[in-house]
């Protein structure tokens, strides 16, 4: 009887540890990762093995989305000799609109992003495309961001001509431009993407669970160190939107915008605080626009400005008007105005020390001290911040920035 108690109890504590192991086991397969935000490089865990999520596949009530695909990936071997920042991280992501043939360019926007920012902060990155991306292009990108990749495909009716749309109008518009010579002013589907930039990349539902995001374009360089989160500084810091060059837009690309824009403010003045930057985008209180816009092709806003009410609205307001198709509107004034006209001015952040380029313009810091600590490969001397072309001079007089010391030197 004692011999057979034994056995039993033996038994008992096997299968007990048979059990613990096995709960160990499974959570160490999970898809997850998870960043310990007062722990050491080691205590980073991602899983390496890739999977679909398939559930993440499913579009959104409400939407038509073809396709989206969540991937889980491995680690850089460099995210684990980081120290990821203190308070954990927000619930922000990369995102970048692209085709599959903009693949290789695009590698090379991610590798400066992840080199000088995200290796330490892991954040996820949101693909988008108006086809579906090849396995090539999925397989790349996913191997080289240290955070989770998505793939989406954007709703046929957010990608083609509204139903309000003449279209032999807008096609005689394009030859008009064409023949002008208006860069970008007979293609169909720069206008697909400004009107999607403008009004639609917030709502697609791989971003919904998203409050914060860092727009990159391929062919982009990021040249100085980003040592801390620039989410976790928006939110602290209570900013909206973030830039880092500002210049005039082609007054041909937007004739009838701003009128448009003065007819929905009319109408609509409950959105606009006192406070705001109408002085940066206009030089005569309104009358006119004077063309400044943040440089869309870097961002790093809020989502949830784009998703509320005021700009719903005022990017209702100017789609119904189809100026994204009669004449080119683009994403980077319809942001710029929204932003200005929007948002009180503290809420608009200059991200000077980032060091950036897309072709032609470069953002490097002029003070030598910032360059050093940062590590910045950047000429000063094609800095476009204060030169006569930028609007950024006139930001920082209407935002009381100081201006870095010797700024006269890279003025022109
Ligand atoms: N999926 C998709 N993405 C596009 C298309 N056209 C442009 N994009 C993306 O939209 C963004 C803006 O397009 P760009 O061609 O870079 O426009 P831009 O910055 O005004 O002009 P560039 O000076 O040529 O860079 C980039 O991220 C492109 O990859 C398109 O037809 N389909
Ligand atoms: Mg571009």
């Amino acid at each position: 009887m004692a011999r057979a108690n034994a056995r039993l109890i033996r038994f008992a504590i096997f299968a007990t540890m048979l059990i613990v192991c096995g709960y160990i086991l499974s959570r160490g397969s999970s898809t997850s990762y998870t960043v310990d935000s007062n722990a050491e490089p080691q205590n980073i865990t991602k899983d390496t093995s890739a999977t679909t999520n398939k559930d993440a596949s499913a579009p959104a009530a409400g939407s038509d989305a073809k396709d989206t695909t969540v991937k889980d990936v491995a680690a850089s071997p460099k995210a684990s000799t980081q120290k990821p920042s203190s308070g954990g991280k927000e619930k922000a992501t990369f995102v970048s609109l692209a085709r599959n043939s903009d693949l290789w360019e695009l590698v090379d926007s991610i590798r400066h992003v992840e080199d000088r920012f995200n290796h330490r902060f892991h954040y996820d990155w949101v693909f988008l495309n108006d086809e579906e991306f090849n396995e090539e292009f999925k397989k790349v990108t996913s191997e080289l961001v240290s955070g989770k990749t998505s793939y989406g495909v954007i709703p046929n009716e957010q990608w083609s001509f509204p139903p309000w749309i003449d279209v032999d109008k807008a096609a005689a518009v394009r030859e008009e431009m064409r023949q002008k010579k208006i860069i970008y002013g007979d293609s169909i589907s720069y206008r697909h993407m400004c009107r999607y930039e403008s009004g639609f990349f917030f709502r697609h539902p791989l971003l919904d669970d998203y409050e914060w995001y860092w727009r990159v374009e391929p062919g982009i360089k990021i040249f100085c160190d980003v040592d801390y989160d620039v989410f976790k500084f928006m939110k602290e810091k209570g900013k909206v939107y973030g830039f880092t060059i500002t210049l005039p837009e082609y007054k041909e690309t937007i004739p009838t915008l701003w009128d448009t824009t003065k007819e929905f403010i009319k109408e609509n003045p409950q959105y606009l605080p006192e406070d705001n930057l109408m002085q940066w985008v206009s030089d005569d209180g309104g009358a006119s626009y004077n063309g400044c816009h943040y440089w869309s092709n870097f961002e790093i806003a809020s989502l949830d400005f784009w998703r509320s009410e005021a700009y719903l609205k005022y990017f209702d307001y100017l789609d119904k008007k189809g100026g994204f198709f009669y004449e080119r509107w683009g994403d980077a004034p319809v942001h710029s105005i929204a932003a200005s006209l929007f948002l009180s001015k503290d809420k608009i952040q200059f991200f000077g020390d980032v060091g950036y380029y897309h072709i032609p313009f470069n953002n490097c810091p002029i003070d030598e001290t910032v360059r050093a600590k940062k590590k910045c490969m950047c000429n000063p001397n094609d800095d476009f911040t204060f030169k006569g072309y930028s609007c950024t001079n006139k930001f920082f007089k209407l935002t009381n920035l100081q201006k870095p010391v010797g700024w006269e030197k890279y003025a022109d």
